[in-house]
């Protein structure tokens, strides 16, 4: 369910995306101007890795930034550039910030190294480079990496589940009473419109009891999707529960909000819906409510409230309607 829902919002499932193994073939930049030191730190790691090498300090830092690595080797030895440099460069900028970077210096640097660790780098290796000591250190690194960027997708991802309802991919009762209040301040503020429709579906029961919750779902998911597709990106589409949807319209009167609703109810009833495995369709239709705020209004409340007691005017007066 809980991946499902992961599908439905267009995000990876941060479960399996964990269980999955961690590949172990890094993009690998080597920064380092010594021909010699070059060709063997590239012929060990290009076994296992992708390397690129780059002499110049510049470009090497251009290079990094476009190139998606997953570790950077940088020398401190480099002629006429203090590597140490490079590497809080490379934790500063935005695109470098998660590279992995391994210092190569002498036995004699401990000092700087010790500077180069304060700065952020992650490892360091001593010269004269031990093969397998270099391989064992930038794996080590390269799954670091991978590991923090897993980490960070899911937290991403566990955030945006916060704030969204699973079922219908819409935003969920909590967000939509945090971003009601902040867009009932600024209209308020700007002397702007702003409304607010509230939608329930007519004998929504009915259709679980007919068709099974199963059913029941599908049709709620196609709901959301019709009055998504008759919104505008800077509208804000929540589901409050049950088959109750919330659509607040910024800078919107309430002759324009009536009509929305309007295209909403004709979107609904005019082709029936259409559930998977089944032979029949059903047909839906949805009652709305609509009200906009007044210069009176203290707070949100008091516009969801003239929407509700619109809503219940509409299923009162027949259903399938729009009452303002
Ligand atoms: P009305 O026209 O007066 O709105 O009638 P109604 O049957 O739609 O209203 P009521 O509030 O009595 O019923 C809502 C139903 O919605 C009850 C509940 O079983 C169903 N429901 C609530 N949440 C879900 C859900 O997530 N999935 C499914 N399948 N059904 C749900
Ligand atoms: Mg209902
Ligand atoms: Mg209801
Ligand atoms: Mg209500």
């Amino acid at each position: 369910n809980r991946a499902l829902a992961s599908r439905r919002l267009g995000i990876a499932d941060p479960l399996a995306a964990a269980a999955s193994e961690t590949g172990l073939n890094g993009r690998i930049l080597i920064i380092e101007d010594r021909p010699r030191v070059i060709e063997r730190l590239e012929s060990a790691l290009s076994a296992f890795h992708v390397v690129e090498t780059e002499p110049d300090p510049q470009q090497a830092l251009l290079r990094a930034v476009e190139g998606e690595f997953d570790s950077v080797l940088v020398s401190l030895d480099l002629q006429g550039f203090d590597g140490l440099r490079l590497c809080s460069q490379l934790r500063s900028l935005e695109r470098t910030r998660n590279v992995s970077v391994l210092m190569m210096g002498e036995a004699e640097d401990r000092t700087r190294i010790l500077r180069g660790l304060e700065i952020g780098a992650h490892d360091f290796l001593i010269r004269p480079i031990d093969r397998n000591e270099l391989l064992a250190r930038v794996r080590t690194q390269v799954r670091r990496k991978r590991f923090t960027e897993k980490l960070r997708d899911s937290v991403q991802t566990s955030m945006e589940m916060a704030v969204m309802d699973q079922l219908t991919g819409l935003h969920n009762r909590r967000y939509m009473d945090t971003r009601m209040a902040a867009l009932f301040d600024e209209s308020a503020l700007r002397a702007r419109s702003l409304a607010l429709l509230v939608l329930d579906i007519d004998h929504f029961k009915s259709v679980n009891d007919s068709y099974g919750h199963d059913a029941g779902d599908e049709v709620l998911r196609e709901f959301a999707d019709r009055v998504r597709a008759c919104t505008r990106g800077i509208d804000l589409v929540a589901r409050m529960g049950g088959e109750e949807i919330v659509v607040v319209l910024p800078d919107t009167a309430l002759d324009a909000a009536y009509a929305v609703a309007e295209r909403i109810r004709e979107r609904v009833v005019s082709e029936p819906f259409g559930i998977q495995g089944a032979t029949r369709t059903i047909p839906v239709t949805v009652s709305i409510g609509v009200s906009s705020r007044r210069a009176g209004d203290a707070s949100p409340a008091e516009i969801m409230k003239r929407a509700d007691d619109a809503l219940y005017l509409a299923k009162a007066n027949g259903r399938n309607r729009v009452i303002a």
